[in-house]
C-alpha cells in the first residue's frame, strides 16, 4: 500500500511534506490527493512504466534528457499563463481543473513543466513523465487522474554552423530517425492560413516544414515501435493458445489541432475498437514561449502523449480503472523485459455491468448554466474571445459557461458540501449543476465501482421551459459481482446528493 500523507486542516493541506494555504477555490477531493503518492509511471512492472520506458528508448539520451519526478502541485502560472493560455479560457475552469487554492493546481498536463524546461537549457530535447489531474468523463479511456508524458526537441539558430541553414540542419538530424513504411493518413497540409498557421514571423516555411516533419516522423517511430511489440505480443498469446492473433491493420491519421501553446498543432489518431482513440497532441512550439523562457534564438516542437492510451492499445487493457487496481490477477501480469517485449493482458474474468438511470429536473435558475457539454477537450479548445493565436470559426468551441472572474467563478461552479436543508427551502441557493458534478459526486461515492456516465436524454419541458436530464450509471467491479443491495445503496446515495447539493427533482 502506498502510505498517504495527506493531512488537512480547514485552511492548510499537508501533500508529501509540502504545506499549501487552501481558500474557497480548493477543489480537490481527498480521494485525489490520496492518489498523489502512486505514481504509476514509476511504479516496477506496471503497464505504465513499461509503456515509458518503451517510449523513451525511442528519444535516447543525451539528446534528449529525462525528468520523472516532478511534483504534481503547480501555479496556475506555470499550468496555463506561461503557456499563452488566455485569462478567460475554458480550461481554466473548476469544472476542469483541481485548484488548491487560487494560483495552485493539481497540474491538468506536463505541458505546465515546458517553460521551465527550456528556461533551464541543458538539453536540446526532454522527456519529462508525470502524473496529471483532470476533473472529466468517466468513461473507459477517462480517468481523473492519469499520465502524459511531454517531449520536445529544439535547435539553436545560434549554433547552426556556417554554410548550412538551419532547415538544412533539421532534415540532416531527420536522417537518424528509422524509416517506416506504415501509411499514415495525413490530408492536412503542413500549415493552413488560418486554421493552422506557420508562426510566419519568426520561421521561414522550410524551417516549419522541416521542423513539422522531424516532430511527426519521430512520433510515427514511436506508434510503430508500440505496434510491433503489441502484434508480437498478440502472435505469442496466439501460439499459446490464449486468442486470435490481431489480423486487423494499423490504421494512423493527423488531424490538425489548436493549442495556445504551439502552431501549427496535430493530434494523432489511432483506429481501436471500432473508433478513432486520439493519443497525443503535438505541435511546433509557439516562439514566444521560448522568448519568455530566454532562449529566443530556439526553434523546436513539443508533444504530450497520454500512456494510458498508448498502454492500452500496447496490452490490450480493456478499461482505463485496472492500471489502478492492486489485485495481482492484473499486476502479476506485467514485467518489465530488457529486449523490449511485451505479453499481451489476459482478462482475469469479466463481472457483469449493473446499469442504472438517473433522471431528473433542473432547478429553474439554473437550467442555462448546466446545458449538456459537448465532450470536454480543455487543452486544444481555442477561446472565442482571442487567445493569442489567430482561429478559425471552424474549430471554435460551442459555447464556454466560464467566467475570469473569481467569485463568479467560484459562485458558479463549486461543489458545496452537502447541504442540511430541505430541497424545497433551499432550491434559491443551489449553485448550477454541471455534468462534471454528476462525474465527480459517482467516483466520491461509487469510487472505481463506477464505469462510465452517460447523457442518454435532455430535453426541455414544452410549456415550463424546465429542463430534464436523464444519465445512465454502469456499476461494475473488475475484482468481483456487484449485488444489487449493494449497487441500488449507492444509486440511492447519488440520488439523495443530487437534491441536495443541486437541489434537482428526481423524477
Ligand atoms: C494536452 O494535454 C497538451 N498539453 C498536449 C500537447 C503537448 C500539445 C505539447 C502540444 C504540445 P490533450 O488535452 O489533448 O493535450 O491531452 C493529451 C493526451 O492526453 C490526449 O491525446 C490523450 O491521449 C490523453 N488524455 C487526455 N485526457 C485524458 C483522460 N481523462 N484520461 C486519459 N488520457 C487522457
Ligand atoms: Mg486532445
Amino acid at each position: 500500500m502506498a502510505r498517504v500523507r495527506v493531512e488537512a486542516t480547514s485552511t492548510q493541506i499537508t501533500v508529501e511534506g509540502k504545506t499549501y494555504d487552501t481558500d474557497e477555490w480548493m477543489n480537490a477531493p481527498s480521494s485525489i490527493l490520496s492518489s498523489i503518492p502512486r505514481r504509476l509511471h514509476l511504479q516496477p512492472d506496471h503497464p505504465i512504466t513499461i509503456t515509458r520506458k518503451l517510449i523513451e528508448s525511442r528519444f535516447p539520451a543525451p539528446t534528449y534528457q529525462k525528468h520523472n519526478t516532478l511534483f504534481p502541485i503547480v501555479s496556475v502560472a506555470q499550468n496555463f499563463d506561461s503557456l499563452g493560455f488566455p485569462t478567460d479560457h475554458v480550461g481554466r475552469s473548476r469544472n476542469d481543473t483541481y485548484y488548491i487554492n487560487k494560483s495552485t493546481v493539481l497540474r491538468t498536463h506536463t505541458s505546465a513543466h515546458q517553460a521551465d524546461t527550456f528556461r533551464a537549457n541543458t538539453s536540446e530535447g526532454f522527456l519529462i513523465s508525470a502524473d496529471v489531474y483532470r476533473r472529466d468523463a468517466i468513461d473507459r479511456s477517462h480517468y481523473p487522474i492519469f499520465h502524459q508524458m511531454e517531449g520536445a526537441r529544439t535547435w539553436s539558430r545560434s549554433a547552426v554552423p556556417e554554410g548550412t541553414t538551419l532547415a538544412r540542419q533539421v532534415w540532416d538530424d531527420l536522417k537518424t530517425i528509422p524509416k517506416h513504411d506504415l501509411v499514415v493518413e495525413d490530408p492536412n497540409p503542413s500549415f493552413h492560413p488560418d486554421r493552422n498557421p506557420l508562426q510566419s514571423d519568426r520561421h521561414s516555411p522550410e524551417e516549419a516544414e522541416a521542423v513539422a516533419t522531424h516532430l511527426k516522423r519521430s512520433l510515427e517511430d514511436v506508434v510503430v515501435t508500440i505496434f510491433s511489440a503489441a502484434r508480437a505480443a498478440a502472435a505469442a498469446a496466439a501460439r499459446g493458445g490464449f486468442s486470435a492473433p490481431t489480423s486487423e491493420p494499423l490504421k494512423v491519421r493527423w488531424v490538425e489541432a489548436y493549442f495556445p501553446f504551439t502552431s501549427p498543432s496535430w493530434e494523432l489518431e489511432v483506429f481501436w475498437q471500432n473508433d478513432w482513440l486520439e493519443v497525443l497532441g503535438c505541435g511546433v512550439v509557439q516562439q514566444r514561449l521560448l522568448d519568455s523562457a530566454g532562449v529566443p534564438d530556439r526553434v523546436g516542437w513539443a508533444f504530450g502523449i497520454g500512456l494510458e492510451r498508448i498502454a492500452m492499445l500496447l496490452f490490450e487493457i480493456p478499461d482505463i480503472r485496472l492500471f489502478w487496481s492492486r489485485d495481482p490477477r492484473f499486476l502479476d501480469q506485467f514485467r518489465e523485459r530488457v529486449d523490449g517485449k511485451i505479453t499481451r493482458f489476459k482478462e482475469f474474468s469479466k463481472y457483469p455491468p449493473a446499469p442504472r438511470d438517473v433522471a431528473f429536473w433542473l432547478p429553474k435558475s439554473t437550467a442555462a448554466a448546466s446545458t449538456p457539454d459537448s465532450r470536454n477537450e480543455p487543452h486544444s479548445a481555442p477561446n472565442p474571445a482571442g487567445g493569442l493565436a489567430p482561429e478559425s470559426a471552424s474549430n471554435a468551441p460551442a459555447s464556454s459557461t466560464t467566467t475570469n472572474s473569481p467569485s463568479a467563478s467560484v459562485s458558479s461552479t463549486s461543489a458545496p458540501p452537502p447541504s442540511t436543508a430541505s430541497s424545497s427551502t433551499a432550491a434559491t441557493t443551489h449553485p448550477p449543476f454541471h455534468e462534471n458534478d454528476l462525474t465527480e459526486l459517482v467516483r466520491a461515492t461509487a469510487g472505481d465501482l463506477a464505469e462510465s456516465v452517460t447523457l442518454i436524454d435532455a430535453f426541455a419541458h414544452p410549456k415550463t421551459g424546465r429542463q430534464s436530464r436523464c444519465y445512465r450509471i454502469v456499476y461494475r467491479s473488475l475484482e468481483r459481482t456487484l449485488t444489487s443491495e449493494e449497487v441500488a445503496g449507492l444509486h440511492e446515495r447519488i440520488g439523495r446528493e443530487l437534491v441536495a447539493r443541486w437541489g434537482v427533482e428526481l423524477r
